[in-house]
């Protein structure tokens, strides 16, 4: 009975990595549910429990030195075991999870992993006071307004801008940023909607 307790913990705990691992590793395997990051990335990276792969495999990593505090951002499209292509339509299931969501003010490098199947980016865009992540209204192009964005990473195993992160592989960025809140976001048309934004805490 203490086994099906832990599990059932496992299942309800923590809305959205909950919903990841009910996705993504069919809420079986108990040693990803230690965090949530081992619990959304273990499933994506493990496959389902189905064994169908879900996440892209990494094709390469971003420097180790680089500089000020690092977050790591892992895009993972859910719902899918292989490329689909076309433009992703509202409704599809896809998320962005940075880790630590809280870092001290300064330069600031951001590491993003695309483990999702569609390329993606990732734009760091200021909030304004008592906004939250996710109030943003995207377009009719399906993209939001980019105004005041801070530094973007949207190349494939490079760093800043480019056309963006394709499957499996990792862009980065560093940007420096001043305390306050910030909102990370993939900003490719209807990911915002779909799922791909963060709030980032700087502290003093
Ligand atoms: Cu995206």
């Amino acid at each position: 009975m203490a086994r099906s307790r832990r599990i059932r913990r496992s299942c309800t705990g923590g809305a959205v990595f909950a919903a990841v691992a009910l996705a993504l590793a069919g809420c079986s395997a108990a040693p990803v549910a230690t965090t949530p990051m081992g619990a959304a990335m273990g499933g994506a990276r493990a496959g389902s429990s189905s064994g169908v792969r879900m996440g892209a495999p990494l094709s390469c990593e971003a420097p180790t030195d680089l500089p000020g505090s690092r977050v790591t951002v892992s895009l993972v499209d859910m719902g899918m075991s292989r490329m689909m292509g076309g433009v992703a339509r509202v409704g599809a299931r896809m998320l962005l999870v940075a880790r630590p969501a809280t870092v001290h003010s300064g330069p600031v490098s951001v590491v993003v992993e695309n483990s999702g199947w569609r390329t993606h980016e990732l734009v760091v865009l200021p909030l304004v006071a008592g906004a939250g992540a996710g109030q943003r209204v995207p377009g009719r192009d399906g993209t939001v307004d980019e105004s005041g964005s801070l530094g973007e990473a949207s190349a494939s195993c490079a760093a800043g801008h480019g056309e963006g992160i394709v499957s499996g592989a990792v862009g980065w960025v560093t940007v420096t940023l001043a305390p306050g809140h910030y909102e990370l976001v993939c900003n490719l048309e209807n990911h915002y909607a779909d799922g791909m934004r963060q709030e980032l805490l700087v502290t003093g």
